[in-house]
């Protein structure tokens, strides 16, 4: 009967990776069918160049981590096994950075570096690593200084030896197992952090798990799988070797492990040909699924320049990365709502329209709008609608807000996480502006939302497109190209844009006052205006472009998409979101309380 628990528990503790590993070989995109065998997605894992920087970085940090915070743990161990007597409560203070949440960790170092002027990037990584890290190193090498003989190291110095010399010669040599546990050890926890590096790491930072969650973002693919399963070989193997060593194995039994672990982290710099050198580089900071990592190579090899993408999901998101001022960001998509905040706060650089050729190719119907009313700062993106999809075999035809507060549908809706398009659904259901400032208006709206909370199976606006195609949810709220590519996967799935109105978004790319890289700022936009460029763009990602020259060039098909070019009857029901100014605040607030409830 134990046996039957202890396999029970143990399956309970490793079947989720187990399944990840099953599927890094399957062959089919799909995780809910098995299509045979392949190494493909290993084969594409180990060509992505982005990948292959990423982990660069990752090995950089967690070698320079692993490092500082084994000689700082080393140095940390032998003082406190030096002061005999009133220990304990120097190993409570040791253990606590451990407990303390990782979220509170990030965030209070943002502010920390932000006070001492450091811009975020490597250096800040490092600090953070080795900040969570020195506490275990220490543990762990104190554990292994406590079956030390005091009496060895005194019996040097009383021969004669130096303090330090007694260190070198007869501390250290019976203290190397546990410091090398200690160093792998730092090494395995710097390696995959997500966390506390999310906050921290800035621009041109990407470590390896910050680039698989952005990849998560930009659409499942089953390479995320593939990097996945090796970097938990690698993890295993290197715990595996300062486990072994902990228990008192030989060094050279625990080589083997460690070796081959670190073997795995360098293989795709083994199959990489070497990035073609460059110290050019321009960082984009920029909405998922709004640009293709072919189109971003294009724009690579034609400057001879290193694009650094980093991906965001909500224009707030945006606004307190850009707002904190500790980043720096060369190009920014945001929606016109947030391009109205950033200019009143004086972060956008006015741009050079002679260093812009192609503006001319923009189509006049999406310029000098209210929110740049001269495009000083912003040249138009994309546009699109906000809507519902939903499955036609589970709630037949939908034409109504309602759908997505009817109880029948309880467990199977997903709303945008998103404050002014959650808010905007509520308020467009109850016939009001999705604009409105009117408290007692936006109290009603929270209301409805808190109501119909239990029926909603999550709040996601990254790939809320693959959620619906997964078949988890029968009906989202989301944005109109992400909708239009689900549709031509699964012909099941429908999109409308409700009968009470909706939201019309307008996004633009523009130039933070703060940019490092101003010219190829310009440089990018303007490539982004090129008529084939921008077709390639609108055609790839599916929404609907905002460039006269590039409409001409799309397919017939996707012209008359009603998806992506919704018929104006539709397009007279939406609304543009604008910024609300000081209801800002009141709108998060609100917000906050619908989610943490
Ligand atoms: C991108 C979604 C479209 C942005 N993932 C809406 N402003």
């Amino acid at each position: 009967m134990t046996r039957v628990l202890a396999v029970l528990v143990y399956l309970f503790l490793y079947a989720p990776l187990l399944v990840l590993v099953a599927f890094s070989f399957n062959s089919g995109r799909l995780a809910s069918s098995w299509d045979g065998i392949t190494f493909a997605w290993y084969a594409r894992a180990l060509a992505d160049e982005r990948l292959q920087a990423s982990l660069r970085n990752s090995l950089l940090v967690a070698l320079a981590t692993t490092a500082i915070a084994t000689a700082i743990g080393t140095a940390a161990a032998m003082g406190l096994r030096a002061r005999r007597g009133g220990r304990a409560g120097w190993d409570a203070f040791l253990a606590l950075p451990i407990l303390v949440p990782e979220v509170v960790v990030g965030a209070s170092l943002v502010l920390l570096f932000a006070a001492a002027g450091l811009r975020l990037g490597m250096t800040t990584v490092v600090l953070a690593h080795v900040g969570f890290s020195i506490s275990y190193a220490t543990l762990v090498v104190a554990a292994r200084a406590a079956t030390l003989d005091p009496a060895l190291a005194d019996a040097a110095t009383d021969l004669g030896a130096s303090p330090l010399r007694a260190f070198f010669h007869v501390s250290l040599p019976a203290l190397a197992p546990g410091i090398l546990a200690a160093a792998l050890l730092v090494f395995a926890l710097s390696i995959d952090d997500y966390v506390v590096t999310s906050f921290v790491a800035g621009v041109g930072a990407t470590t390896l798990p910050v680039h698989i969650y952005s990849m998560v973002k930009s659409g499942v693919s089953p390479a995320i799988n593939a990097v996945s399963t090796l970097l938990l070989a690698a993890t295993t193997l290197l715990l595996v070797a300062a486990w072994a060593l902990e228990r008192g194995a030989r060094i050279r039994a625990a080589a083997v492990p460690a070796i081959l672990g670190l073997a795995i982290l360098a293989a795709p710099f083994a199959a990489s040909k070497p990035a073609a050198s460059t110290d050019r580089v321009l960082n984009v900071y920029i909405w998922s699924n709004y640009i293709a990592p072919e189109t971003i190579r294009k724009f690579e090899q034609r400057h001879r320049v290193r694009v650094n993408l980093d991906l965001y999901d909500t224009n707030e998101a945006m606004l307190a990365k850009v707002q904190s001022g500790n980043v720096d960001y060369d190009v920014l998509c945001p929606s016109n709502y947030a391009i109205q905040s950033l200019v009143a706060q004086g972060l956008l650089r006015p741009l050079d329209r002679s260093a812009l050729p192609h503006f001319a190719n923009v189509d006049p119907a999406f310029l000098g709008r209210d929110h740049d009313p001269a495009n000083r700062f912003s040249v138009p993106y994309f546009w699109g609608t906000t809507g519902i999809a939903y499955r036609r075999s589970k709630v037949g035809t939908v034409d109504s807000w309602a759908a997505l507060w009817d109880p029948r549908h309880r467990g199977r809706v997903l709303m945008l996480d998103d404050t002014r398009e959650a808010f905007g659904a509520a308020l467009k259901r109850m016939g009001r502006s999705l604009n409105t400032t009117d408290p007692a208006v936006l109290a009603l709206a929270q209301e409805m939302l808190l109501a119909q909370k239990p029926l909603v199976r999550a709040y996601n606006s990254s790939n809320f497109e693959d959620v619906l195609l997964s078949g988890d949810v029968w009906l989202a709220q989301g944005w109109n190209g992400q909708f239009a590519r689900a549709i031509e996967q699964d012909p099941d799935i429908a999109y409308v844009i409700p009968k009470e109105g909706s939201s019309l978004f307008l996004d633009s790319l523009v130039i933070p006052a703060k940019a490092p890289h101003p010219e190829l700022a310009h440089a990018f936009i303007d490539f982004t205006l090129e008529a084939e460029v921008a077709a390639e763009i609108a055609a790839t990602m599916r929404y609907s472009t905002t460039n006269a020259a590039a409409t001409a060039l799309l397919p017939l098909a996707l012209r008359a998409n009603p998806a992506i070019f919704p018929p104006a009857d539709a397009l007279a029901r939406t609304e543009l979101i604008e910024d609300v100014g000081d209801a800002t605040p009141l709108y998060d607030r609100l917000w906050t309380e619908v989610k943490s409830r």
